[in-house]
């Protein structure tokens, strides 16, 4: 998508034409960071701006308020002006509506040309979505992967010579929606981790995402009730171990399989499968498989299915221990009619990888 720019109107302005400079008084603008100030000469080197009531600028140098005289604009007639803020600008590279897993480059700027700090925050986000700022929410320019469907809101805050943290933020938001005819994602909290969004070895409880093509249907009785599992057969069962199967047609070249565009083994997912060419006739099957609970406890596992970008399916189930497998639905292709099927098995370890 094309390069996209947002910018918001803090609600501080009451209306007031955006001028080049701000004028800091004695109320609430300096409130959180006293020391913001600017020199009596640079205040006085532009003339575009908003006057005090008696038609001067108000700064604050470190020994406190100084008046320049500059005669300029009007009198406004009032004695307690809130302070004048200019807009920040939030760019955002991708635009405001991408796919899952995209990363996106966000750029902080005041228009003014003038050095900035600025605290990016993420205000709202699907759940589980860990979506932290790269390298950190202090650069200037950061990315943000977005690897969970929903809608996420980020706010930045600016301070500069002339410009106070508390001016109020902008923000902007983003919504992700995924472009696959079929995306299946897995995600899950586990209350005994502490920071579910850490990565690394052991990190966090890791579940697996399972999707089962229907000629699996003869792979081994793993859980020895009288009938057939897909799970972990080798071919029809995609999962983590095999992540991009060959399915449908078997022409070199046809980008009819489906892939596991994400891993997940450090806690919260998400596990994605996005399919592009799910075959007519055809019913699938999902299920999660607790691989591994590393220590952290029981983690609440949610599946979700989207077919053309909308969400058509969602459960959630709790899920204690390793080796746990939840069955969770089946459906056939085209239109599907999703069958909950909410088994649970709870010793069903992987036969290739027993532990
Ligand atoms: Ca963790
Ligand atoms: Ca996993
Ligand atoms: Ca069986
Ligand atoms: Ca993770």
């Amino acid at each position: 998508m094309s390069g996209m720019t947002t910018q918001m109107t803090p609600g501080r302005l009451l209306g007031l034409p955006l001028l080049g400079l701000l004028v800091l008084t004695s109320t609430g603008c300096l409130d959180r960071h006293p020391g913001t100030a600017t020199a009596p000469d640079a205040v006085a080197a532009d003339a575009d701006a908003q006057p005090s009531p008696d038609g001067s600028l108000e700064v604050m140098p470190d020994g406190g308020p100084e008046t320049v005289d500059t005669d300029v604009g009007p009198d406004l007639g009032a004695t307690d002006i809130p302070p004048f803020c200019p807009v920040p600008l939030i760019t955002i590279d991708e635009g405001l509506e991408v796919i899952p897993q995209t990363r996106l480059q966000l750029r902080a700027s005041l228009g003014t040309g003038e050095p900035i700090e600025v605290l990016w925050t993420v205000v709202d986000a699907p759940p589980n979505s860990c979506a932290r700022f790269q390298p950190s929410a202090t650069a200037l320019e950061p990315r943000l992967d977005v690897n969970v469907v929903g809608t996420y809101t980020v706010q930045l805050e600016v301070k500069s010579a002339t410009v106070p943290w508390s001016c109020e933020p902008v923000e902007a938001t983003i919504v992700v929606v995924p472009d696959q005819p079929l995306h299946i994602q897995l995600t899950w909290d586990t209350p005994g981790d502490s920071d579910e969004c850490d990565e690394g070895p052991e990190t966090g409880a890791d579940l697996d995402l399972h999707f089962a093509h229907p000629q699996g249907a003869n792979g081994d009785d793993l859980d020895g009730d009288g009938t057939s599992d897909p799970w972990f057969e080798d071919l029809y069962d995609l999962y983590w171990f095999n992540v991009n199967p060959t399915w449908g047609s078997f022409i070199p070249g046809a980008d009819d399989n489906p892939v596991l565009t994400r891993d997940d083994t450090s806690g919260s997912g998400p596990e994605v499968i996005q399919y592009a060419a799910p075959e007519a006739g055809l019913t699938y099957r999902v299920a999660v498989h607790t691989w591994n609970d590393h220590g952290y406890g029981p983690s609440t596992a949610t599946l979700k299915v989207y077919v053309e970008g909308v969400e058509q399916f969602s459960a959630s189930r709790d899920l204690a221990g390793t080796n746990v497998l939840w069955n969770v639905l089946s459906f056939e292709w085209p239109d599907p009619i999703f069958t909950f099927v909410d088994g649970l098995v709870d010793d069903y370890p992987n036969p290739l990888f027993p532990q």
